[in-house]
């Protein structure tokens, strides 16, 4: 018993350490988030391919409903944004750089 209760903690120990190294996993979440998202394989997430993704956030629904926009246009806020060189893409290093804002 005390054995598993020194695991568990070496666990949380190890759980919280892994949560402090951010900056590769906001690389992970980026290219999940590109693997996911990018439809044509150019390496960056066009308006469409960024509302495929989060038309089904629950949470920006929400975040939507309470500022009395659309659903959509708080995507299309959130992507313009992102976008910092506005040519109309959201690259990997665009997408990094606002996970880090977060
Ligand atoms: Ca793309
Ligand atoms: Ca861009």
């Amino acid at each position: 018993m005390k054995n598993k209760l020194k695991l568990s903690m070496i666990t949380l120990g190890i759980l919280l350490l892994s949560s402090c190294v951010s900056t590769s996993n906001i690389t992970d979440e980026a290219n999940t988030l590109l693997e996911q998202g990018d439809q044509n394989k150019d390496g960056a997430l066009s308006f469409d391919e960024t509302w495929l993704l989060l038309k089904n956030d629950t949470e920006d629904k929400e975040l939507a409903k309470k500022k009395g926009i659309t659903h959509k246009e708080l995507v299309r806020q959130n992507f313009e944004k992102t976008d910092k060189n506005k040519d109309g893409k959201i690259s990997k290093y665009e997408l990094i750089s606002s996970l880090k804002d977060d």
